[in-house]
């Protein structure tokens, strides 16, 4: 998979870049990630990519032609049509099941917008806007992150397991359960007996009603939307 990013602060995305299961996916080339400067796409020789917004009063907009040069040069070219997102507080709200759609796809260019917003007359050149929740950030870098991090982890070889992804929380609708580590007991606290058993079949269930308990208890709003399977219905009426 191929990621473009289009931005006035490239430096910011060093903290997705060199850290973790991310540098190590760019690493082993499961996906290539290239971060490009906005202003390299103005057309004046100030470097210019945000003006004053008509109508008055409500701050810088930014300017539509720097992505839609970008939108010629870069996305007209490709025989393949890279899918276009906005970050934006407008947005469909991000989520599991759309970061797995979005996972599918060949190339994905995300066009980060500051200040008060972007010129209208961008959207017409995207295909998707995505916000990450109902409050409002000043730029779309750190959702543009958030985004990215979240559907990477769907592309196969990114995580170690393929379990571990199916196993995390929101991956079949509810939270993940509890783990626990050496020591067996820590200051009093013991790890479930059924944990050190070795009983697998045994375990899976145990692991499978905490998930369940765990999402009626925190999370009620997933819990009702959640549509069980016989297994699940059977243990939690045991
Ligand atoms: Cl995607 N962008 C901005 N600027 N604010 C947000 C957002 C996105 N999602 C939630 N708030």
């Amino acid at each position: 998979m191929k990621i473009s990013v289009l931005t006035i602060f490239p430096g910011m995305f060093d903290i997705i870049r060199n850290y973790g299961v991310i540098k190590k996916a760019i690493e082993k080339k499961l996906v290539e990630i290239d971060i490009l400067n906005l202003r390299d796409y103005t057309t004046d020789k100030h470097k210019v990519t945000d003006k004053p917004s008509y109508g008055g009063e409500n701050g810088m907009v930014m300017l539509a032609e720097p992505f839609y040069r970008f939108y010629d040069e870069y996305i007209l070219s490709k025989n393949h049509k890279p899918y276009v997102v906005l970050p934006s507080p407008q947005g469909e709200v991000f989520n599991n099941d759309l970061a797995f759609e979005l996972a599918k796809k060949e190339e994905l260019v995300f066009f980060c917008g500051r200040y008060e917003g972007i010129d209208e007359r961008v959207r017409k050149i995207v295909d998707k806007e995505v916000s990450i929740g109902d409050y409002v950030l000043t730029g779309g870098e750190i959702p543009t992150m958030v985004i990215i991090e979240t559907l990477l982890r769907f592309l196969p070889g990114v995580i170690g397991s393929k379990t571990s992804v199916e196993n995390d929380s929101f991956y079949n609708g509810l939270l993940d359960y509890s783990h626990y580590t050496k020591p067996q007991n820590f200051r009093g606290m013991q790890v479930p007996e059924i944990l050190l058993s070795g009983d697998h079949e045994r375990i899976r269930i145990f692991r499978k009603k905490d998930s369940l308990l765990k999402t009626i208890l925190k999370r009620p709003d997933l819990f009702i939307k959640k549509e069980l399977d016989e297994e699940e219905k059977k243990i939690l009426v045991e």
